[in-house]
């Protein structure tokens, strides 16, 4: 089995998280998606040059939820879907919250202008982190509620909508003005918390502090 990803992506790590907590080993092959060689390296095995792609017994698969989906029911142990009906559709409504309405606010414009770009030396656009943090309430009040239900994201088993979730809340809160706002959402902070220690989540959590010792001061 080989993943192709890139480092710092929350797709990638997505994928890690389940790979990880299904005890499954696998090659690496690390390419950039922002940089011309790491979209070389994408020409031909992901159509829109981007990351994560898995590689297994002679086909690739792209998309992340396509690639969760595939790991959960080829590798059973432990389950990360959930058997009831409404658990389920709670779960692919998390993947679909976080896939459509999420990953931008949350990591593109808060983490990447409120944290990301600063720590590289980086210009950042502070009306990006604004509206970013707009965009993002409504999000958060959306994940707030199905973890309140508790179906997932709740007191429960980890399930694929963490794996989808959390790196996106993770890379947020490393904006202080993302952790200041995930505090009004008290059980998305919780679950974010009790996730964020357990195993597939240390073990994923990309270096960023290394990232900044590689910049000259
Ligand atoms: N819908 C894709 C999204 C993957 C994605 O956007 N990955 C980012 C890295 S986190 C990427 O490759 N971005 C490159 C770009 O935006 O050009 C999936 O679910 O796999």
């Amino acid at each position: 089995m080989r993943l192709i990803g890139y480092e710092f992506s929350v797709y990638t790590r997505i994928v890690k998280i389940a790979l990880s907590a299904k005890g499954l080993s696998y090659d690496y092959l690390e390419a950039d998606p922002f940089m011309p060689e790491g979209q070389a390296q994408l020409s031909g095995r992901h159509p829109f040059s981007r990351v994560p792609v898995l590689e297994y017994a002679g086909f690739e698969i792209w998309e992340t939820a396509a690639i969760l989906d595939y790991l959960d029911l080829a590798f059973s142990d432990p389950p990360l879907i959930p058997q009831g009906p409404l658990a389920r559709a709670r779960m692919r409504q998390v993947i679909g919250i976080v896939d459509n309405y999420g990953y931008w606010p949350l990591v593109r414009q808060v983490f990447s202008h409120g944290y990301f770009q600063p720590l590289l030396g980086e210009a950042a656009d502070r009306e990006e982190v604004e509206t970013g943090l707009r965009a993002s309430e409504p999000v958060l009040a959306a994940l707030e509620a199905i973890a309140v239900e508790g179906h997932v994201l709740g007191q429960g088993a980890m399930s694929l909508a963490d794996c989808h979730l959390i790196p996106m809340l993770e890379y947020f809160v490393q904006a202080p003005e993302g952790q200041t706002l995930i505090e009004h959402y008290p059980a998305l902070a919780a679950r974010l918390e009790l996730m964020r220690a357990m195993r597939p989540f240390l073990e994923t959590w990309p270096d960023l502090q290394a990232l900044k010792q590689e910049v000259p001061e």
